[in-house]
């Protein structure tokens, strides 16, 4: 163990949760083993480093945010809560239960920046190839320094890939759309609401990225949104100036045809047709194939490459539970790492992958599939020293946050809910979700804002 060397590869919340999780071994007064980290970008907090640029980077590189400008959390913050730094160790003032992007942000680093794991991350610098060399028995992983315009690289015995899968864009063809006179983006490039004010867009997809844009359009004037589906609609009670419709089969100048019959003109069409699992610096033998989903084949507990048990992959699932899932992953990677967790034979991992797979195959409505994920993050935590939290009733708030989305998809965000890491209630927002539209930390802090002062 004692020099066993470990590369890091993303320094969003997954990579954040694996440093932090040997930081909270080294605590305990033990050794750990030689730890580097790698961000291609100048910071770490992956999608939630906010960025405005889009296509590629300072450096030429491809942008990895998806993230936009008056965005809130699409969730309770109480079903992400780190179990061992609460909203209100950091805070120390009660906030409400759907915070913006840059209080989560702010959150998200106030842990972090407790441990000097900083040190371990080299930023600016992308992870290009990685070579398994069988004589070594390591990863050979070459790098860029964007900065320096140079070429670098290491050997490790273990490999973690934390870069997430949210960033490359699944983009379908339409016939006709070569033609479309208004502008077309995928949701990877969405920035912000504020450009459709007035317009007629179309959103492609019916998941969170058609739901959460679809409604910041409302929310900003947008004149109006139509939301394209190809299997099921998101079927919540829609304000007038959002409607569904079937999916799309053509495009002809500026109007899109419909499976329904229906046609309409629009000013834009956003694709939120989802993401692309991609790891272009990995071989295919390496390289993790799946679509966005629940237990993605061909990972041991959702963490450990079954073809080459010291590849590790973190965050790969689709997520109802994000933070407390990454650190879940984090903790029993380090267990294993560390030579304390065993994992059984290739045939018997198999199985097991198989079983949860059957599992989420299983599945049929949204509270199963959060009740699928609720029993996996339990799996994950029982060989682990993660501070145990009361799952069932984050299952609880998951369900209970789906039935305030149908319910309302305009006022869900004005909810709250109780901690179960300290029991802290929630406070209602000093503005309601629909009428706030500066979503900067200082605002959402104050506790009346100047504005309503008398
Ligand atoms: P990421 O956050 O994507 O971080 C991956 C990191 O790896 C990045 O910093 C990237 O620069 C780096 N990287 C990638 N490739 C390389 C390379 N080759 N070399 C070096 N570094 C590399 N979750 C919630 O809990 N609540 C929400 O409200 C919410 N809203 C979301 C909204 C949007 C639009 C999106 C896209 C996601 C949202 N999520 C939300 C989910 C979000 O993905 C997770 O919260 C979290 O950011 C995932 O963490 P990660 O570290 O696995 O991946
Ligand atoms: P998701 O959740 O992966 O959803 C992708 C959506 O795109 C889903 O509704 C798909 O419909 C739809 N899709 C995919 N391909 C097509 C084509 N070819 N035509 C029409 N529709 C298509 O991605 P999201 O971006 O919504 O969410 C990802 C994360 O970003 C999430 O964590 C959020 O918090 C933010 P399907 O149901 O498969 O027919």
């Amino acid at each position: 163990m004692k020099n066993l060397k470990i590369g890091i590869i993303g320094a969003g919340p997954s990579g954040l949760a694996m440093l932090r999780a040997f930081e909270a071994e080294e605590k305990k007064g033990n050794p750990i083993p030689e730890i580097k980290c790698y961000e291609k970008q100048d910071n770490w907090g992956g999608m939630w480093n906010y960025t405005w640029r889009t296509g590629v980077g300072k450096y030429g590189e491809p942008i990895h945010g998806s993230m936009y400008k008056y965005l809130w959390s699409n969730g309770p913050k109480e079903c992400l809560e780190f179990a061992d730094y609460t909203f209100s160790d950091h805070f120390e003032q009660t906030i409400s239960s759907y915070p913006p992007r840059e209080v989560l942000f702010d959150y998200i680093q106030g842990r972090i920046r407790q441990s000097n794991a900083r040190k371990y991350i080299q930023f600016n610098t992308v992870a290009r190839w990685v070579d398994y060399i069988e004589g070594k028995k390591q990863f050979r992983v070459v790098f860029d320094n964007l900065v320096e315009n140079t070429t670098f690289e290491e050997y490790f015995d273990y490999l973690v890939v934390g870069t997430g899968h949210f960033s490359t864009p699944n983009m379908p063809y339409f016939k006709g759309i070569d033609n479309f006179s208004g502008s077309i983006m995928h949701a990877h490039d969405f920035r912000g609401a504020d450009q459709f004010t007035g317009k007629d867009i179309l959103l492609v997809g019916s998941s969170y990225s058609a739901e959460d844009i679809g409604v910041q359009c409302y929310k900003h004037g947008t004149n109006s949104v139509t939301i394209s589906y190809r299997t099921n609609p998101i079927d919540c009670k829609w304000p007038d100036g959002i409607k569904e419709v079937p999916l799309v089969t053509h495009f002809d100048g500026d109007t899109a045809y419909f499976k329904d019959g229906t046609s309409k003109r629009f000013d834009a069409v956003i694709f939120c047709t989802g993401y692309q699992h991609k790891f272009p610096f990995l071989p295919d033998n390496l390289r993790l194939k799946t679509k966005n989903c629940l237990y993605p084949d061909g990972i041991y507990k959702g963490v450990v490459y079954n073809d080459n048990t010291q590849l590790i992959y973190l965050g790969m699932q689709d997520q109802y539970y994000t933070f407390n899932m990454f650190d879940a992953q984090a903790w029993f990677a380090r267990d294993y790492m560390m030579g304390r967790i065993a994992v059984p034979e290739k045939s018997l991992r198999e199985e097991d992958i198989a079983k949860w797979m059957e599992g989420e195959a299983n599945c049929g409505t949204s509270c199963d599939h959060v009740d699928f994920q609720t029993e996996y993050i339990r799996d994950l935590m029982a060989p682990t020293d993660y501070p145990d939290f009361n799952l069932d009733k984050v299952a609880e708030m998951f369900k209970s946050w789906l039935l305030d989305k149908e319910e309302n998809i305009l006022t869900y965000r004005d909810k709250i809910y109780t901690s179960v890491m300290d029991n802290t209630k929630a406070e209602k927002h000093h503005t309601p979700w629909m009428k706030e539209l500066d979503d900067s930390l200082e605002r959402y802090l104050e506790e009346i804002p100047a504005d309503e002062k008398e």
